[in-house]
């Protein structure tokens, strides 16, 4: 048993967004039923293609555990089969442009009346406001939710981060709002609709940004870098590698950076081991003196400090400095490669990183869902061809008879007839 089990969810998304939303929400147990436009998919499918003809880690990685039917959501005879799977189906997930669906005559008012018990979910770029009707992207998103803006060195551009907060971050709140519209539905007995912004998903996850902006009134942000010698203007500055929490740290180099370039460790100079950190690091007078043994005292040094922490990292191998800084339950982070991280053997053992076999595609590796449940097992599954279970679906989902399904497929409103999932 599974904790979604039951839960059937009609999965009309695409690209990255929604799709890590159904991708979750398969994980966790429910029946993932992906629609796409027929001959071409999911965009992702063909997207960043590294071998000819076969769908993409892009789409492969996003769309674990689903089954996939082709339908022209345009074409009279495939508006008829959505509107069935809307009437049997428990959430109907979505992350087109604003006003797509409504184009297809799938409003919320249609969709109510198909099926009041429906939870209808939606990404969009933004909220309702002046950017409301934008297409937006992963990084769009992180530019206006205030992630940009803070991510980076002072002395250079806004940046960007490789972690898709716009996107699978908004993919996690939207299964959230799903779940908890689900468990509310159970009182009520009425579905709901559910919006995840994206700009709205990754300022929740800079809201530690947000508070900086309301420090900076009461003056300089004493664990920046740019205090105590750099300017502070009127809005949170970019704060290089500082953590953003009560702990100083820093990126420093270990052994090998000359040439590995993520031969670092992230170091944090948690107040409560500072008497272990002068220790290991050999200053022990750091202890008594009066400008480093309080934190107070050490927030205007802690370019000098974290360089003199960093001469002692630089002896060490990232692994090494990890080992022995951790014996002393001194906080730090080794900088991992995505090589160290597909070839880590502990991520294996608890599926976070899984090898999946895929008929076209032959073996790769997905990262598994990161969220354990004692009681609802994760068994990721490869991802389904274009419209592998079309008739599938058609005959044990909707249940329609051989002669229905033959006619929906002559119509054209299916596409080319795909072979059965078990031929
Ligand atoms: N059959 C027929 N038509 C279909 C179909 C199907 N099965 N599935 C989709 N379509 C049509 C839509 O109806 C739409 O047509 P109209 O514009 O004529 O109404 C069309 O395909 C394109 O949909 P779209 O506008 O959503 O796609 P796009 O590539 O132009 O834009 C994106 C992509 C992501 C910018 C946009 O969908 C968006 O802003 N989504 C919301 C935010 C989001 O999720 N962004 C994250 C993307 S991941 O980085």
């Amino acid at each position: 048993m599974k904790a979604l089990e039951g839960v059937k969810i009609l999965d009309f998304t695409h690209v990255q967004s929604g799709p890590t939303c159904t991708q979750l929400l398969a994980w966790l147990g429910a029946d993932v039923i992906k629609v796409e436009r027929p001959g071409e998919g999911d965009i992702t499918r063909g997207q960043l293609r590294d071998i000819p003809d076969v769908d993409s880690l892009y789409f492969t990685m996003l769309n674990s555990n689903k089954r996939s039917i082709t339908v022209d959501s345009k074409h009279a005879q495939g508006k008829e089969v959505l509107e069935s799977l809307i009437q049997t189906c428990d959430v109907l997930v979505e992350n087109f442009a604003p006003g797509a669906l409504d184009r297809m005559g799938l409003t919320w008012e249609r969709i109510q009346e198909l099926n009041p018990r429906m939870v209808m979910a939606s990404v969009k770029g933004f909220g309702p406001g002046p950017y409301e009707d934008c297409k937006v992207y992963e990084n769009v998103a992180q530019c206006a939710g205030g992630s940009a803006s803070t991510t980076g060195f002072d002395d250079g551009p806004p940046l960007v981060t490789g972690a898709q907060i716009g996107d699978s971050g908004t993919g996690l709140h939207l299964a959230l709002g799903i779940v908890a519209a689900l468990y509310q539905r159970n009182t009520t007995g009425r579905g709901q609709k559910v919006l995840a912004a994206m700009q709205d998903g990754v300022l929740n996850l800079c809201r530690v940004k947000l508070r900086d902006q309301q420090r900076l009134a009461h003056g300089p942000l004493r664990e920046f870098p740019q205090f105590p010698d750099g300017e502070f203007g009127d809005a949170v500055p970019r704060a290089g590698n500082a953590s953003g929490g009560g702990q100083p740290g820093w990126i420093l180099k270990c052994k090998g950076w000359e040439s590995d370039p993520n031969a670092y460790i992230y170091f944090i100079t948690q107040a409560p081991v500072w008497k272990a950190i002068c220790e290991v690091i050999g200053e022990p007078t750091w202890l008594t003196d009066p400008d480093y043994a309080k934190p107070a005292a050490r927030l205007p040094r802690l370019k000098s400090i974290f360089a003199r922490i960093e001469q002692w990292t630089m002896t060490k191998t990232k692994f090494e400095a990890m080992e022995e800084l951790n014996r002393h339950d001194i906080p730090c982070g080794p900088i991992l490669s995505m090589k160290e991280i597909a070839e880590d053997q502990s991520l294996r053992a608890t599926g976070t990183v899984v090898e999946v076999d895929h008929p076209t595609r032959g073996k790769y590796l997905t990262v598994g869902n990161p969220i354990k449940m004692s009681d609802s097992a994760t068994e990721v599954t490869r991802s389904p061809l274009l419209g592998e279970h079309t008739d599938e679906i058609l005959r044990d989902v909707l249940r329609y008879d051989p002669d229905r399904i033959a006619s929906i497929h002559q119509s054209g409103a299916l596409g080319v007839k795909p072979r059965m999932a078990a031929e």
